[in-house]
Parts: structure tokens; sequence; C-alpha cells
């Protein structure tokens, strides 16, 4: 692998080529001043005398402390806390039937792209791991300028009309009085909006499944969650939904973990992709489209223009047109992750939007908070941001302007300019927005067709496993459970009613609350004060779909091992060949192994040989890893039994379902665990084949272990 910190020049692609030309490198070079004064002294202001007050005249320290006082700014409003990357998107075919995009026209086409994963309600230094939804924005550098699929991680979302975001992002965020809590969803203010809002109630079911705990980035789907339009060639439309599939496949932590994950390493996500791309475990997606036609877009028992629904796959498949690779991290977090700037209306010729109301608000609200975010219109100048397609325009001036423009005229049209830069022909690529005949009055009201809320919260609900609807019952029960006020908690169990009766009462029963709560009337409180509550009650269609299997996570499962993480605990006096086999063995899957041991430093082996240890069991825990292996060694097992955190750390792994294995001597260690006193112990590998062990860890968690949640860990 290259070391881009020593900035080297990067070869993968044209945008890494383009960001090359605004690096610096200190290397070998003296200190300068931002004027290239070179620098003699930069420990000491310059003062008057030894012990005298520094002079208003140090240049120097004035300068290198103004930059330091002015070095941050304005985190995102939501999505502030982020991990990104640079790849490269590959066409599987050529897709001009749907769509004219350039980067989708021809088989085997790279577009560069850079990729940012997100939080959406903590601050920037919260936690990875907190429950919630996760952005996942592309900008794919193209040939015909930049476009942006700025998506999430779950394919509907709160709230059908951007008026009312603030009001959703003010209700999750903090409370206003006391700034509490952090990154986390579970206090009175949000339940309180939500407990008013039955639109949300698809979305919910989704943050409040194992969705919203991915155990990495690359192990999460990606969706564009509105309807958007496809043009082709010919000018024809349709509608298109987007898709990002995870070649490693689906996979989540359980809630235990991810509070526990939360204390070990906030980190956790983002050292993840930073760990996977540096090893040279490149993160892989593919890209999938649902197209409906023009003339079907009203044969469906939802509207397609409402961003909570989906299209479930079993109506509309989805077809795969290409892949995403990570490849290349970031030089330097801030130019390129916190000032990478995505907009939903970034797009290219064969793209263009729907009237998703949702859709349409986001269009305004993406440039204009790059204004305070990055200080003014030429947000699009700085390094990360700018195409690699040519930009001419009569754009002139604005705060930090980079571009020297040439010439005499910045207007259009113009002789003295020789009528440039010239509007394109569409042939040349100009983008011509798609020709909608729009008729009707001008209202503020929210169409009928939008009023079933209920309907698809049900198909999620009904389509998860039974231990996926268990973790969705005990996350509502956490989150209600910190909610202070009875109304509230009432109200929603009230509400989950019409979502599914089994949950509302198991909700119920958690909350100690009586499980036959009548829902409030009216239920839907989001209506304009002089209409009639009656017409913005939810509607209940009745789908003909009554379950879609690919809405629970085990749908899709990646095939092997590649990027999880496997410790290896281990004494002095372990058998350092098996040890090492073992360890060779899992890596060649591309997965992670780390020596885990009492102390840091180094074990000896039974004949001796030192083994280099990663972490010791002070530094980390069973919730950094996958699965976990406890090596042959008599001495060694001697030592482990000893250890309390070698103990934990075993009872902890089988408290959150995870594959153990257990060589020769090693019993002994396991013998000392909470679990091991369960007669029907499962998922626990005894003297089994390293074979075993990778295929056992490729299914990344045995759920079927009833006494997991008995231990006291
Ligand atoms: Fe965003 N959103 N959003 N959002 N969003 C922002 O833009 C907004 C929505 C999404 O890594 C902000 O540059 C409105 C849906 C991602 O930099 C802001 C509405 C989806 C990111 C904004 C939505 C998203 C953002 C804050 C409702 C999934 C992070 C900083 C109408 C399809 C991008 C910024 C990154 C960021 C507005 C709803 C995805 C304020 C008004 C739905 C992934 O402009």
């Amino acid at each position: 692998m290259k070391d881009k910190q020593k900035n080297e020049k990067p070869e993968t692609n044209q945008k890494l080529d383009d960001l090359y030309m605004n690096t610096e490198d200190g290397s070998g070079q003296a200190m300068t001043t931002n004027q290239g004064l070179k620098i003699n002294d930069d420990q000491n202001s310059l003062t008057a005398g030894e012990r005298g007050p520094t002079l208003m005249e140090d240049f120097h320290f004035r300068e290198k402390m103004t930059h330091f006082d002015h070095e941050r700014i304005p985190e995102r409003i939501v999505h502030a806390r982020g991990a990104g990357a640079h790849g490269y998107f590959e066409s599987y075919g050529d897709w001009s039937k749907i769509t004219k995009a350039g980067f989708l026209g021809e088989k085997g086409k790279r577009t560069p792209v850079f990729t940012r994963f997100s939080t959406v309600a903590g601050f920037k230094g919260s936690t990875d791991l907190a429950r919630d939804v996760r952005g996942f924005a592309v900008k794919f550098y193209t040939e015909e300028g930049n476009y942006d699929l700025v998506g999430n991680n779950m394919p509907v979302f709160f709230i059908q009309d951007a008026m009312k975001f603030p009001d959703l992002v003010h209700a999750v965020k903090p409370e206003q009085h006391n700034e509490i809590p952090q990154a986390a969803s579970a206090h009175d203010t949000f339940w309180d909006f939500i407990s008013l809002m039955p639109e949300s109630m698809h979305m919910i079911m989704w943050a409040m499944s194992d969705r919203a705990l991915p155990r990495s980035f690359s192990m999460m789907e990606g969706f564009g969650v509105h309807t958007f339009r496809f043009i082709n060639t010919e000018g024809k439309s349709s509608f298109v939904k987007f898709h990002w599939k995870p070649l490693a496949g689906t996979y989540s932590v359980t809630w235990d973990e991810a509070v526990k994950i939360s204390g070990q390493d906030p980190d956790f996500h983002r050292r993840d992709l930073w760990n996977a791309i540096d090893s040279g475990n490149f993160p892989e997606w593919e890209l999938g489209v649902q197209i409906v036609a023009e003339e079907d877009e009203h044969k469906f028992d939802f509207d397609l223009l409402d961003p909570t629904k989906l299209i479930p796959e079993e109506l509309v498949p989805v077809k795969l047109i290409g892949k995403m690779v990570l490849d290349a991290n970031p030089t330097n977090f801030f130019a390129e992750t916190e000032q990478i700037a995505f907009h939903p209306g970034h797009l290219v010729p064969g793209i263009d939007f729907s009237n998703d109301p949702l859709l349409q608000g986001r269009l305004f609200s993406y440039t204009d908070t790059q204004l305070s975010r990055l200080g003014g219109p030429n947000f699009n100048e700085i390094p990360i941001n700018r195409p690699i397609a040519p930009v001419h325009n009569n754009q002139r001036g604005g705060i930090m302007r980079q571009t020297i423009n040439v010439g005499h005229t910045s207007y259009h049209p113009n002789k003295i300019g020789g009528g440039c830069p010239f509007q394109a022909k569409m042939a040349e690529g100009g983008y011509v927005s798609h020709q909608e005949k729009i008729e009707g009055y001008k209202i503020r009201k929210r169409s009928k067709s939008f009023m079933d809320h209920f309907s698809q919260a049900t198909l999620f609900f009904e389509s998860q496993t039974p231990v996926e609807q268990d973790h969705i019952v005990e996350a509502l029960r956490f989150e209600l459970g910190k909610v202070k006020s009875e109304d509230i908690r009432e109200r929603m169990v009230g509400m989950l009613s019409y979502v599914n009766k089994d949950l509302a009462k198991k909700v119920a029963e958690g909350l100690g609350i009586d499980p036959n709560t009548k829902p409030e009337d009216p239920l839907n409180h989001s209506y304009p004060a002089d209409a009639d509550p009656k017409d913005y009650q939810p509607t209940q269609s009745n789908p003909s779909l009554k379950k879609s299997e690919k809405l629970s996570l085990t749908a899709r499962p990646g095939k092997g091992i590649k990027g999880r993480s496997i410790a290896i605990i281990a004494g002095d006096g372990v058998d350092a060949d098996a040890l090492e086999a073992y360890k060779k063995a899992i890596e060649k899957e591309g997965a992670d192994v780390k020596i885990v041991a009492p102390r840091s430093g180094a074990i000896k082996g039974q004949n001796g040989e030192l083994i280099k240890v990663d972490h010791s069991l002070l530094t980390t825990s069973s919730v950094m890893f996958d699965a976990v292996m406890i090596p042959d060694g008599a001495k060694s097992a001697e030592m482990l039994q000893s250890d309390a955190g070698a103990i934990r750390f075993l009872d902890e792994s089988y408290k959150h379902f995870k594959f153990i294995a257990i060589d020769g001597a090693g019993k002994q260690v396991w013998d000392k665990t909470y679990a091991s006193k369960n007669t029907d112990v499962k998922g626990v590998l005894f003297d089994k084949n390293v074979q075993e062990f990778i295929d056992s860890v490729a299914k990344h968690r045995i759920w079927d272990r009833p006494h997991a949640a008995n231990i006291p860990v």
C-alpha cells in the first residue's frame, strides 16, 4: 500500500490526481510563515526583555495564534459525525436504455467517488454506535460534472414534507434547555413529536430495528430514499429508486454491545473503515435500481412520491448496475471528509427529480447550509468539491474566490467575449429538465394518497425474524423507558397498536402501562389550523403483500468473513504453532486477527518463541470483536483462567451470540465462565478445525442461545 501520509502521488484515480495539486508536504523542508518566510524560532514569543511582555510586532506569534483561533468551522446541523473514503464506481454495463448518464453508459467504465457515512443526531465528537440512521452520501466525479447520491441506510424517512424537517431535528437533538442527551433519541422531545406524527411510524420501525446499529459501514445497505427519474437517450423517463447492496452482507451489533462499544471505542466505525482500506480489504457495494415505467406510476397501493414508503423488492426487483469500491483513505480529514459538500441537486444528464415534497425541500437546504458551514458561495472551489469536469460560467467574486477568470465579460449573451461561455445543446451534454405536465391550484395540503401511515410499518415489523422483532420491542422499551412523560408513553403505545397489536402489548408490558391503552383521538396532530382533523387522520389500505423477506437483515448474508475481527486470547506457554496457523488461515480470508493477552508487549510460546501482543485484556474487550478463540497450551490456560478479563471476554462473547473456538487446554478457561454452567451450550466449538470456525463466523451470530441474556456481564 502507498503511504499517502508521506505525500506520495497516488495513482488510483483522476480525482486523487486532482487533489494532489493541493497537497503540502513538510518533510525535509524548513518551516515558514504563511508568507513563505523561513522561521527561526517557533518556541518563544518575542518579548521586551527576558521576563517582559510579548510585543505586538511579533507577527509570527500573531499569525500562528490567529489561524489557530479560527481553525474550526460550524459542524453540520445534521450528520455532523462522519467518516469518508475515496474509491471508484464501475458500471456493469451500458445502461443507456434506461438512463443517458455517461458514467452508466459503458461496461467497465470507472468513475472516481468520495463516500461519506455519518450518524444524524450526534455532534461531531459523539459515538459511532448511537442508535441512529446512518447517512450514506456518494459524490461521483463524472466527466459530465459531479453527481451526488445523498442517501441513508434506511429506505424511508420520518416525515413527508420538508417543512417539518426543522421540527423533527429540533425534537431529536439534545433538548434546548440543558443540551441533554447527546446522540440519542431516547428522550421526551423526540417521542413527544413522534407520538403526534403517525407518518413517522414506518421509519420508527426501521430506527428501532437492528438497522440502526450496523456492525460496520461496509455491512449496511444504502438507499436514495426518494423516487427519482431516469431519462434515457431517447428522452423517455422512468421512475427509479436507488439501492446500495454491501458485498460483505448486512450485519448489526446488539444494543448491549453498542452501549459498551461507545465507551470502549467511540470511533469504532470510523476506525473499522480506515483499517479495512489500509489493510487492502476494500469495502464494496453494488448499486441497484428499481425501475418503474412512467405509465405504472399509480399501480401501487401507496404513492411513489411519498418518502415514508418503499417499493417492496417482491413487487419491483432490484437490478444491479454497478459496483463501488472504496480503496483510498483521505489524506486529511478536515480537507476532505469535513469540507465535502453534498447536494441531492447535483445531477448529470439522465437523472432528474420526482415531485416528492421531501426531496423538493432538500433541493433548497443543501446549498443554503454550506453558506454558513463553509463560509460563502465559493465552496464548490474547495479541492474535494471541485468537479473533474471543467467549470465555466459567469458567476464571479464572493468570499475566498480562488478562480482567476480571464477576459472582459461575465454576462450572457455577449459579443465581446465571442458569446462564451456558450450554452450547450442537449446533444452536447447540456442538461435539460424533464418536461412534466403539471396542473393544479396553489395549495398547502397533503395529498390523500399519502395518508396510509401504518401498512408499511406493519409490513416491516411482520417481515422481521422473531429475534429481530424482539430487538424492536427491547429498543422501544428502552427508548420510551427513558421518556419521563407518562402521556407520551401512552400515546406511543396507542400509536404502536395500529402497527401490530402484539408489539404494542409487549412494549406496554415493559413500560408497566395498561396494554389495552386506547389510541389517542385524533391520532394525527400534523394538520393546518383551519383544517378538519378528520381529513388528516390515517387511512388504512389493505396491501396484498403481507411479508417482504428482503426487509430482514438475514436476507442478505455476505460470503466469507472479509472485514470481520477475531480475537485470539493467549498467555505464556501457548501452542505458538497452532496459534500462528489459526491466525494465518483467518487472515487469508480477509479478516483481522488480534492477539489479546493478560499483558501488553509479548508473550512466550511453549518453546520460548516470542509472540507480539496486539492488546492486553485491559486495552480491549470482547465487544471489539466478532468472535474469539482460545488456543491450546496448558501453561497459557493456567494463566488465563485466573484472569477475570479473560473470563469476562468469553462470557460477554457468549452473551452477544458470538462464535467461540476452544482448543485443548483452553477448555479449562472456558470452564470458569458463567456460560459454561449451561447444559445446552451452542456455538462453542471445542477442538474443531479452523475451517469450521471460519464457516461459523461467516454466519455472524448464533441467535439460538436461550440462556445468553442471563449471563451477568
Ligand atoms: Fe439531509 N441534510 N435533509 N437527508 N442529509 C444534510 O446538508 C435536509 C434527508 C443526508 O455526509 C445537511 O451538508 C432536509 C433525507 C445525508 O455531508 C442539510 C431534509 C436523506 C447528509 C440537510 C433532509 C438525507 C445530509 C446538513 C428533509 C436521505 C450528510 C449538512 C427535507 C435520502 C451529507 C449538509 C454529508 C445532510 C437537509 C432529509 C441524507 C441541513 C431539509 C431524506 C447523508 O442541508
